[in-house]
């Protein structure tokens, strides 16, 4: 190929490439330039194609030559996009960027005063009683922790004095994961995790999202919350817990409510006891939500049982404690008088905006 330039000429194409790349402007006219000089019947690939009719001793160094300004281009094109992509980037973020702690009337004073809760996020009223919660809880001196949702059989049965085949485990309808690992069924596996990772004493509370497989009706859900309460000290006595849950429930409610402790079974604490309240959306005369028996079960509670102090390396010599699982989704029921648990995930606004005095913002 007679237009096949020597070797000293293929270092003015490589120049001419490197200059093109170096002032183009936008991606597209990067990968432009990517195909007219590399591409198929790109200018650089032309050299290479032409060198079998160069005279023998020219081949060598041309295509040395070409091969080198070929890799240079290449990487010049490399670098050229990502200086690009990182300058478009940024543009982006300084045109987007939002200031999440800006008051709400400087971003919409329209809407600011409206309690329609119209354009603005609502506070989901399970969401609202959960930080309700924590914030009574720590203003009660007690440590707020957090578990993971996906949990491993020893966390969530065996630590917890519930091996397999324990009939308890009937009660706990497990969504297992392919891993072998599950859904937790209960908060509970968060008692394991505190004592593993602290020296008593030890008051701790942890809110969150547990799962059941289960059959849904008004007060049974298969995907609620449950706030945990663990306590590890000398000389605890179902007196502590007690009083414990006696100042918790009187912060939620602030105002008499009926309620009773019934003794209970629960593998990881003895003795066990459940805490029923007087249904508070028919006061007590019967509906869907206590089944017609004027009462709503509300939490689970005990003295931890020795096997689960040891479980979480904690000698049961020295210490005692007391646990309890309360239902946040009942509680809120219970609070607002909400007569079907279904609604806190129907997704419907109409039940939503009920909760307007939640506003975000
Ligand atoms: C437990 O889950 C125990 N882990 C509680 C516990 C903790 C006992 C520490 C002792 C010491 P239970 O399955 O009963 O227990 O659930 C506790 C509470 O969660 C119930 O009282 C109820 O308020 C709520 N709850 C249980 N199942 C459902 C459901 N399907 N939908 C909505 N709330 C539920």
């Amino acid at each position: 190929m007679s237009g096949t330039p020597p070797s000293g000429s293929v270092e003015a194409l490589r120049a001419e490439a490197l200059a093109a790349v170096e002032a183009a402007t936008t991606a597209e006219a990067v990968e432009a330039l990517r195909s007219a000089w590399l591409g198929r019947s790109g200018r650089l690939q032309d050299v290479l194609r032409g060198i079998g009719a160069l005279p023998p001793e020219q081949r060598g160094p041309v295509g040395k030559a070409a091969n080198e300004a070929k890799g240079a281009v290449e990487a010049a094109i490399d670098v050229r996009l990502a200086a690009l992509r990182s300058a478009h980037e940024g543009a982006l973020a300084d045109r987007e960027w939002v200031d999440p702690t800006m008051p709400l009337a400087a971003v919409a004073p329209a809407a600011a005063p409206a309690a329609t809760g119209r354009g603005l996020g609502l506070v989901h009223p399970v969401s609202g009683m959960r930080r309700e919660l924590e914030d009574i809880c720590l203003s009660m001196g007690l440590e707020v922790l957090d578990g993971p949702w996906v949990e491993d059989e020893w966390h969530n049965f065996e630590a917890l004095n519930i091996p397999r085949d324990h009939p308890a485990r009937d009660s706990h309808d497990t969504t297992w994961l392919e891993d072998g690992n599950l859904l937790r069924t209960h908060t509970s596996p968060v008692q394991i995790r505190t004592m593993a990772t602290r020296k008593p004493p030890i008051r701790a509370v942890a809110v969150g999202r547990v799962f059941r497989h289960e059959a849904l009706d008004a007060s049974h859900e298969n995907t609620f919350h449950q706030l945990e309460g663990i306590f590890v000290d000398r000389d605890v006595h179902v007196g502590h817990l007690v009083s414990t849950l006696r100042t918790l429930l009187g912060e939620v409610f602030r105002r008499d409510v009926e309620v009773r402790l019934r003794p209970s079974f629960f593998p990881f604490t003895e003795p066990s006891f459940e805490l029923d309240v007087r249904c508070l959306v028919c006061g007590g005369t019967g509906c869907a939500v206590c089944k017609r028996t004027g009462w709503v079960e509300l939490l689970g509670c005990g003295l931890i049982h020795p096997n689960v102090l040891r479980a979480g390396g904690i000698d049961p010599a020295t210490w005692s404690g007391f646990a309890f699982g309360l239902g946040v989704d009942r509680l809120t029921m219970m609070r607002h008088g909400i007569e079907d648990i279904r609604h806190f995930a129907a997704g419907d606004l109409r039940f939503l905006r009920q909760f307007a005095g939640g506003l975000v913002g």
